[in-house]
């Protein structure tokens, strides 16, 4: 295989960038108790550098000290976290909590993070949520992951992903992988498809609403269908607010922008609005719906919209004859959409028919001029059974997921045109056995105008016989397939919790911007340092001060390894105890937590972070709390006391 030869020269880059790392966690590592330990890994991540011919011999093999070559940003479907996995050796590098609690990071329990989620909750959820309990809901469906672009280039600032359960969408900075906003969809039901504009860069994030609805959900009509609307919402994602929402016939399944910021398309599987399965297979053909970014961005300036829950609505229903979309019929429930990096060819899984359709975006002007809409479809290559998404090596080819057959197929798309003109050419150049039931493929860089055709992960929806049985609940399986040849060659299983639908590649020179120690001015915290001042404690210095506040108590203490600065602390019983935590550490990977035992309370410190936690002490007596992350060679000393004195006390 060419595969090692092809990789060489950069796996080479990457060793040089790792010896150096080494060399500076060595030289940190002096600064900790644990210093001989970590030295000793610096060590051994250079003497890796001399092996590089043994690690190419292996092929995908990304040995111990060496890096991937690419970032993998994973979805995680009902789990609702963002994962983070090297390519090609598919190590999971890190969760990333967004829809999802977690324990060990506090996400969905710390202030900060609360107040991200409920920042554009609507009242209606507050009051729902209110009524189970709840501050939040700590649970999501996430999809799809997609990166802001920059003239069609990943640009490293954000991730962006989607809610299928709770109608909402994410953003998770590219400089220290957390959440930073959650938006809260109004009017639409159900975001399934969810795309960053490409051109000129990522204004928007455009959200596809799958469920049907009553556009004023309020229980005055419920069964007359008639009244349901499906919703296409274009998120402003530098103010994270929606920008407007059009109207669509039929519901929206995926969605896909083009590079030059003219279009955005969405699949439809159910332009029959049917309420039942048979209902939603009906009819012979659904449709493509696009949309015309120039002429609703002109109706929104003229105020041609109406206002419905806060957000600028325009009606683009095959009714209303708008310039906002036009409707392109495809075969019967069609699934995957995907724009090709050669910023003409818009490819479309046929899902229940055995068909991609493609189409040629420089037509669509004349489509939205008149021309009949299925004049812009140039290809129409038969494939193999049951066709999802589509993937791209940036040389004309498309690989898409077969999920019926088990199968990846590669074609090219000039010989499918050729084909559909009535040529006598095979546009199939190969197919690939995978394990099993393939959804969405992934090539490295294949959304971006630098795809480079060297690796494809594709998701398969099941593993059966490839792992070792873990229980009726199998693990997904993610495998890496070498596309840098001819033929496609499976390297690698990959299992993964459930369930990955999406994922992407992104070139690690592209993360320039990875923090490894937070700044202590970061928004994440902007409003805890405002109440820290109010109390007139200093975030940045030393803090071991307890204040009182009726029956409310902020508990401000600094950590630094291997000792919180209050060893002990006093309340009564019934008190909201808030603990504010700042971590004064600033080496490398020096993370901190804080859990108060016996209150379900759990957090995270990141190196010069703020975090805050708020429960109530609900019990008199005496209650330890610890740091949960291994920080220092006397990491389990650290820790302390919370007295709860009785009532009346
Ligand atoms: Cu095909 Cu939600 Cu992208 Cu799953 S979707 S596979
Ligand atoms: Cu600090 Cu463990
Ligand atoms: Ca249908």
């Amino acid at each position: 295989m060419d595969h090692d030869q092809k990789h060489g020269l950069s796996r080479r880059a990457l060793l040089g960038a790792t010896a150096g790392g080494a060399a500076l966690a060595g030289g940190l590592g002096g600064r900790l108790a644990l210093g001989p330990t970590v030295a000793g890994l610096g060590a051994a991540g250079i003497a890796t550098a001399a092996t590089t011919g043994a690690a190419q011999a292996a092929g995908f093999e990304v040995a111990p000290g060496q890096l991937d070559e690419y970032y993998g940003f994973w979805s995680s479907g009902q789990t609702g976290e963002m994962r983070i996995l090297g390519i090609p050796s598919m190590r999971e590098l890190m969760r990333v909590p967004v829809f999802n609690r977690c324990s060990a990071t506090g996400w969905g329990q710390t202030n900060e993070s609360i107040r991200i989620h409920q920042r554009t909750m609507t009242e209606k959820t507050k009051a729902q949520l209110a009524a189970n309990g709840k501050k939040i809901h700590d649970n999501g469906d996430l999809h799809h992951v997609h990166m802001s672009y920059t003239e069609g280039k990943y640009d490293g600032r954000y991730l962006y992903m989607n809610d299928k359960a709770n109608t909402r969408v994410a953003r998770v900075r590219g400089d220290v992988m957390k959440c930073d906003a959650i938006l809260e969809i109004p009017n639409a039901k159900g975001i399934h498809g969810m795309r960053p504009q490409k051109w000129p860069r990522s204004n928007y994030v455009f959200c596809n609403g799958e469920d049907e609805a009553p556009l004023v959900n309020d229980g005055s009509t419920m069964k007359d269908v008639t009244t349901y609307v499906n919703v296409f919402t274009a998120v402003d994602a530098d103010k994270w607010d929606v920008a407007w929402q059009v109207l669509v016939s039929g519901n929206l399944d995926n969605c896909d922008a083009d590079y030059e910021g003219k279009w955005a398309f969405s699949t439809s599987y159910n332009s029959e609005m049917g309420m039942t399965l048979a209902d939603m297979t009906a009819s012979e053909m659904d449709h493509v719906v696009v949309f015309n970014i120039a002429e609703i961005e002109k109706a929104v300036a003229e105020g041609k919209f109406e206002e419905v829950n806060g957000v600028k609505v325009l009606d683009g229903r095959k009714d209303a004859n708008s310039q906002f979309t036009r409707y392109i019929p495809i075969a019967n429930n069609p699934h995957g959409c995907n724009m090709a990096p050669d910023k003409k060819h818009l490819c479309i899984g046929g899902k229940l028919s055995p068909t991609v359709t493609v189409i040629d975006v420089t037509l669509l002007d004349a489509v939205f001029a008149g021309a009949d809409p299925r004049s812009c479809v140039v290809a129409e290559p038969e494939l193999g059974l049951g066709p999802l998404h589509n993937a791209f090596d940036g040389q004309g080819n498309v690989y898409t997921s077969l999920f019926l057959d088990s199968q990846v197929v590669k074609w090219n798309i000039e010989k499918a045109i050729a084909a559909y003109k009535g040529e006598k050419v095979d546009p199939i150049l190969d197919k690939l056995d995978v394990q099993y039931q393939p959804g969405h493929l992934k090539t490295s860089m294949g959304e971006t105008l630098e795809a480079d055709g060297k690796w494809m992960v594709c998701l398969c929806k099941f593993s059966k016989d490839r792992f070792l049985n873990v229980g009726p609940l199998k693990p997904e399986n993610d495998q890496l397939i070498d596309i840098s040849g001819d033929k496609m060659v499976v390297i690698h299983d990959g299992p993964n919790f459930a369930e990955p639908h999406d994922a992407i590649a992104v070139h690690a020179s592209k993360m320039t911007n990875i923090k490894s120690v937070w700044d202590r001015q970061d928004p994440m915290w902007a409003e805890t340092r405002k109440q820290a001042e109010a109390d007139g404690v200093n975030l940045d210095e030393y803090q071991d001060t307890v204040i009182r506040d009726g029956n409310k108590v902020r508990v401000y203490m600094s950590s630094q390894a291997p000792q919180f600065a209050l060893e002990e602390f006093t309340v009564k019983e019934g008190d909201e105890v808030t603990v504010i935590v700042t971590n004064l550490d600033d080496i490398d990977d020096l993370t901190h937590g804080f859990t108060m035992g016996n209150h379900g309370v759990a957090m995270e410190i990141g190196p010069q972070a703020t975090a805050s936690v708020t429960f109530v002490a609900a019990n008199a007596g005496v209650y330890w709390y610890y740091c949960q992350w291994f920080c220092h060679a006397l990491h389990m000393e650290m820790r302390g006391r919370m007295f709860v004195e009785p009532k009346g006390a």
